[in-house]
């Protein structure tokens, strides 16, 4: 019996995952098709495709979202992704994004070391309904939920122990692997239980979200997103495929300088036939709509002040469109490609204030420490001089990389954008739901979520700070100098 190391158990999954969502949704079939093919086309076409992820990585790379309903839920998500090296990662309060907030908070499982986001990046956001906060649910329907939810099982006491096992010896045998691998998959799957009709369409007018969480005995995987190397391309052969995606690709502009953070479109969910449980106790058919396709492309991440410097990008785009609601002329921020999604009023106000503001190269974003990079010793350095003592030991990084000696490396956004997620959350919203604004909202932040399930929820910027300093820590060894 051979060992499987956890990022193999990951890589699996997240194929396991694939294959059963494609059954179940066709659509997403033909998206990894189109994915495929603008990847391969990216790649033969440009010297620096791959400089934000090998074409292997980008190939196999998706990112899927989950809902649960209790912190008790959290805590057994995070044994069962803990066993393939996914941990959780960052805090979102969606609640609060703008304009379309949702009664959930988040954090995503996903791989926190570069070696292992090298192997297999797989992350899974996840969403826990915010069942006490007062502007969504009222103390009884708020109880009723919790009971509702503290009843049912989600994950079976063999998958939790194969799990805990597994994060115990950062792996399984291979009989033992395949075993969790099954139930991990299963567990994420829809399931063909009927739903409960009248109490789904009580949580439903509240919000479409606590219905498709707490609606229903199981959770599943809503989504699973591939990444592409040219969303742009991506958006018009789906088009042309005649899937229609969302009017926008949300996240940063297309533009001239280095892509930055994410940039996401989706489709639509698509009715699924699903079986309810009437209150005469009848059973019949129905449809609900909980499922859709979603895309990416990743680009920099950004440190703490360059995410200040995007969201002022931001509230500036959204302070011109309130003020100039038809944008600018597509002609004066033109010479891109011809695509729907590109020409919305919003895309072209954000082409020009990105124009105007964002440092346009990596060099500029670096300078302006807004880009978070790595550095490498260049293959081709000129040679540095021994360190001789006192001063002649210390070189600055703005020196060496002026110099040639070292490379900057872009260090790519591992995580999400609240507001982009809460947009993907309308995909399937049909209503807007009730809320009343002027009742408590309950506190929630990255420490809060931490406690509540047990587990540590690690700051993106940590690690990325972590990978830098890493980078920096190897170069300084091999030229034998300290680099300040
Ligand atoms: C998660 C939405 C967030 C993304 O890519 O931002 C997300 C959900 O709908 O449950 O997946
Ligand atoms: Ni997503």
């Amino acid at each position: 019996m051979s060992f499987v190391p956890a990022w193999e158990l990951r890589a699996a999954f997240a194929r396991a995952l694939s294959g059963m969502y494609g059954t179940e949704v066709p659509a997403y079939t033909t998206l990894v098709e189109v994915s495929l093919g603008v990847n391969t086309d990216v790649a033969a076409g440009a010297e620096d495709a791959e400089r934000l992820g090998s074409i292997a990585r980008v190939t196999a790379e998706r990112h899927g979202a989950i809902r649960v309903g209790s912190p008790a839920e959290m805590a057994q998500v995070a044994r069962v992704f803990g066993a393939f090296g996914m941990y959780a990662v960052g805090f979102y309060d969606l609640r609060d994004a703008a304009k379309s907030s949702v009664p959930v908070v988040s954090t995503a499982f996903r791989p926190t070391e570069a070696e292992e986001l090298a192997r297999n990046p797989f992350r899974v956001f996840t969403s826990m309904l915010a069942t006490d906060d007062r502007r969504f649910f009222d103390p009884e329907l708020s109880a009723e939920i919790n009971r509702f939810v503290d009843a049912r099982e989600l994950f079976g006491a063999e998958l939790l122990e194969l799990a805990d096992a597994a994060i115990a010896a950062g792996g399984l045998d291979s009989g033992d692997a395949e075993r969790l691998l099954e139930l991990a998959t299963a567990a994420f799957e829809l399931s063909a239980e009927p739903v409960d009709h009248d109490w789904y369409r009580r949580l439903e007018k509240i919000s479409a979200v606590a219905a498709d969480i707490a609606g229903i005995g199981s959770t599943h995987i809503n989504h699973l997103t591939p990444r592409v190397l040219d969303i742009d391309q991506l958006y018009d052969r789906m088009e042309q495929r005649g899937i229609t995606m969302i009017d926008e690709i949300q996240g940063p502009p297309r533009w001239h300088g280095p892509d930055v953070l994410l940039r996401q479109t989706s489709f639509r969910a698509l009715d699924e036939e699903r079986t309810f449980r009437f209150a005469d106790g009848a059973v019949g058919p129905g449809s609900l709509r909980v499922r859709f396709g979603e895309v990416e492309a990743r680009g920099i991440a950004l440190t703490p002040a360059g995410r200040d410097h995007y969201d002022a990008l931001l509230t500036e785009v959204d302070r011109r469109l309130a003020a100039d609601p038809d944008g600018p002329a597509k002609a004066s921020v033109a010479d891109q490609p011809d695509i729907r999604a590109l020409s919305t009023p919003r895309q072209l106000t954000a082409r020009q204030v990105w124009t105007e503001a964002m440092p346009a190269t990596e060099q500029a974003l670096d300078e302006a420490g807004m880009g978070w990079f790595s550095y490498a010793v260049a293959q081709d350095a000129p040679h540095v001089d021994a360190p001789q003592g006192g001063e002649g030991t210390r070189r600055s990084l703005s020196e060496l990389v002026h110099a040639g000696v070292l490379e900057r490396r872009p260090i790519v956004y591992e995580d999400f954008l609240p507001r982009s997620a809460a947009g993907i959350f309308q995909s399937n919203l049909a209503a807007e739901g009730e809320r009343d604004a002027t009742r408590d909202a309950e506190a929630y932040d990255l420490h809060r979520l931490s406690e509540l399930i047990g587990a540590p929820i690690a700051d993106p910027h940590g690690l990325y700070r972590a990978e830098r300093a890493a980078s920096l820590q190897q170069a300084a060894e091999r030229l034998g100098t300290e680099i300040t």
